[in-house]
């Protein structure tokens, strides 16, 4: 099983990982890793911070001539912001020595971000270390630690896309507006990274031109109005072989899991699978997926529908994933919200900040990678290994155990 850690402030010099539990032998270069980085930065919307930054991951361990060697893999990205803001961050995130004496202390704390709940949480006077911490710009290491995890899926034919499919106000209100866009991409494609190259195409990595223009504009007048927008996107996982996830016990649940894989991303806070909240609007004969015969050699009984997004109790079906995100909008808002100086205890607006108007598209890049580790997880669980021959070895056994099983059900029809 894998796990990883990330250290590093948002203006602090560097932002640091550690994955352990990668197997060895498996392909892998820096760059896997920075096309996710630079995925990331894509979205209309963003603020100053896009102009400043240029991910990049230095490798420090665990790879060796482009191979996974088992061993832990550190990896460090560099804060541009610690440099080029001229904001004397060196200065005001230095590790030793006394604050600077001109330095003021945050004391207004932003309504809907971390600020004021981390400062009565760790008793701090100066919130600077609330915001650096609870920042998204920490998930610049999330994707660069769940990009290895996503590099593993690949190799077994599992793959992660997203796309983006409301911006505030505007965007599609059923799932039967995208379904089809988003299934003939991947049968096109023959995966779900179809979608992400498509709607990577989209100012707002989303399928549809018309809704993309939309949103543009939606985000240009929200910019005028100083404020911020949230959204909703969806991640798709195919090549998912059945049996990932359990119901046998809670935490093993696939369906849990993804929404925890979601909802652990900064301002996330929603998330369903498949179709989950328009399900509960439905009567169950519209909602369940009829299971049709499984073709010779083939390892999941189809489904006519995947309303359920690739999930029955707790276990992958073989059918895609479906898992969609909600986004809050940004708390860091131009437009000021009234709050209170934790210095005076006096009512006091917020102060004018740098800030995104939305970075919805940025998270479904995000969600991609979480639940691309997600997913390797439980792949790990059932068919681990030390090194990728293995994993390969075992992955090979179940397909066969699987396909004489198939035609074994074909003899009997016959
Ligand atoms: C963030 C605020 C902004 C974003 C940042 C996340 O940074 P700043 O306060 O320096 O303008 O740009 O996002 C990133 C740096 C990133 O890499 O995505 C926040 O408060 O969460």
């Amino acid at each position: 099983m894998l796990r990883y850690l990330t250290a590093g402030e948002s203006h602090g010099e560097a932002i640091i990982g550690i994955l352990e539990g990668a197997p060895a032998q498996l392909p892998l270069a820096p760059d896997d890793i920075n096309e996710h980085l630079a995925r990331r930065w894509l979205g209309y919307g963003r603020g100053g911070r896009s102009k400043i930054e240029n991910d990049k991951v230095h490798i420090y361990s665990g790879v060796r001539f482009e191979e996974t060697l088992g061993s832990p893999i550190a990896v460090r990205i560099d804060n541009g912001a610690y440099e080029k803001d001229k904001a004397g961050w060196p200065e005001k995130m230095a590790i030793e020595g006394d604050p600077p004496e001109d330095m003021e202390t945050v004391t207004m704390p932003r309504p809907g971000h971390a600020d004021l709940a981390g400062k009565q949480k760790y008793e701090h006077d100066d919130m600077r270390p609330v915001i650096d911490r609870s920042s998204a710009r920490e998930t610049a290491m999330r994707v660069a630690c769940c990009s290895i995890a996503r590099r593993l899926l690949n190799e077994f034919g599992i793959e992660v896309g997203s796309h983006v499919v409301r911006i505030g106000d505007v965007g599609f209100d059923e799932p039967e507006e995208w379904v089809d866009r988003r299934n003939a991409l991947i049968e096109e494609g023959g995966g779900a990274s179809a979608i992400y190259e498509a709607a990577d195409e989209s100012a707002t990595r989303m399928l549809d031109d018309e809704m993309t223009e939309r949103c543009v504009e939606h985000i240009d007048q929200t910019k005028k109005e100083r404020d911020s927008l949230g959204g909703a996107y969806e991640v798709v996982v195919t090549g998912v072989p059945p049996g990932l996830g359990s119901y046998v016990h809670w935490d093993r649940r696939l369906d849990g899991q993804l929404v925890q894989a979601i909802c652990s991303i900064q301002a996330q806070k929603a998330a369903e699978v498949g179709d989950g909240f328009y399900n509960a609007r439905r009567p169950g004969s519209q909602v369940h997926d009829p299971i049709e015969p499984r073709e010779d050699g083939q390892r999941a009984y189809p489904r006519r529908t995947n309303h359920a997004g690739g999930t029955e109790g707790g276990t992958s079906t073989g059918m895609p994933l479906v898992v969609r995100g909600y986004m809050k909008p940004i708390p860091t808002l131009i437009k000021p919200l009234d709050s209170v100086d934790t210095a005076t205890g006096e009512p006091q607006p917020t102060r004018y900040e740098r800030s995104d108007i939305t970075s919805v598209p940025a998270a479904s890049t995000v969600a991609e990678a979480t639940v691309a580790y997600t997913v390797a997880n439980e792949f790990l669980r059932k068919y681990g290994g030390d090194s990728v021959p293995e994993i390969r070895r075992h992955v090979e056994a179940d397909r066969t155990a699987h396909a004489e099983t198939a035609r074994d059900e074909d003899a009997t029809e016959e």
